[in-house]
């Protein structure tokens, strides 16, 4: 019998977590996550693996993928892993490093650009003690990191290959991870992203967040229970955050 494929992260949010179970459902995969258990329990669980054990290196921090005897971490490597045996990292050679510097990007700059803005001076501390620099940090990225990022993905989708994916005609666990990151940026920044859409200038951006949507196995899963709201994680909504890009 093949080994299950195991998902192992905080359950409460859709965290970093979310860009490994989009990509198992699509693939119509069988999976376990840890964010069926209760919440104590999901945090001792995920926490035992942060720990030293024999033979190897401990965790820094979740997601963690097991399958068999291996445990990963990083949601890129995990992604890469899973990629070429779901059938999403592509068809033609070299095309998984293709598709790994693509989900980096967007992980960089709309998933860790987006948490640091919550936190700009520390992780560690609470939101209400930075709330001011948040406030900041937010009206400068708004300004000219957002645009930056999503007329980024415009020229990336505008494929001379034809297709609206962003390796043209094939979809790719990419497409999920800026499907993910852009549903986030929704949730965070409501006013900046619909002044976004309405500048008309990241059609093909939007029409990539609405067509990954529209997927049979992305929409169910979506409307499924297993889909976990957005509230402390990544992607935050606080209004004093939530401005126009002037
Ligand atoms: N680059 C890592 C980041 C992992 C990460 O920051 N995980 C969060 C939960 S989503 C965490 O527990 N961070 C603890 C910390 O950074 O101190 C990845 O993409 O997996």
């Amino acid at each position: 019998m093949a080994a299950p494929y195991e998902l192992i992260y905080y359950v409460g949010v859709p965290g970093r977590g979310e860009h490994i179970r989009l990509a198992l459902e699509e693939a119509g995969a069988e999976y376990t996550d840890t964010a069926s258990l209760p919440m104590d329990k999901c945090r001792e669980f995920v926490t035992s693996y942060l720990t030293p054990g024999p033979g190897n290196p401990p965790y820094y921090a979740p997601p963690l993928f097991k399958h068999g005897d291996l445990v990963i971490s990083q949601t890129s490597n995990i992604l890469m892993y899973l990629g070429s045996k779901l059938g999403l990292a592509g068809a033609n050679q070299n095309d998984e490093y293709r598709v790994n510097a693509l989900a980096l990007t967007a992980l960089d700059g709309l998933s860790n650009e987006v948490h640091d803005s919550h936190h700009p001076i520390a992780v560690e501390l609470y939101y209400e003690d930075q709330r001011e620099e948040s406030k900041r940090r937010c009206q400068e990225w708004i300004k000219t990191r957002l645009p930056k990022h999503l007329g980024y993905w415009e020229r990336a989708l505008a494929s001379d290959e034809g297709g609206n994916w962003l390796l043209g005609k094939t979809f790719t666990y990419a497409d999920l991870v800026l499907f993910q990151c852009l549903d986030g940026c929704k949730f965070a920044f409501p006013k900046a992203m619909s002044q976004a859409k309405e500048s008309g200038k990241y059609n093909r951006v939007f029409r990539l967040w609405e067509d990954v949507k529209a997927r049979p196995n992305v929409a169910a899963y979506l409307a499924s229970e297993k889909r976990q709201k957005y509230d402390w994680g990544i992607y935050r909504y606080y209004p004093d955050n939530d401005v126009l890009a002037e």
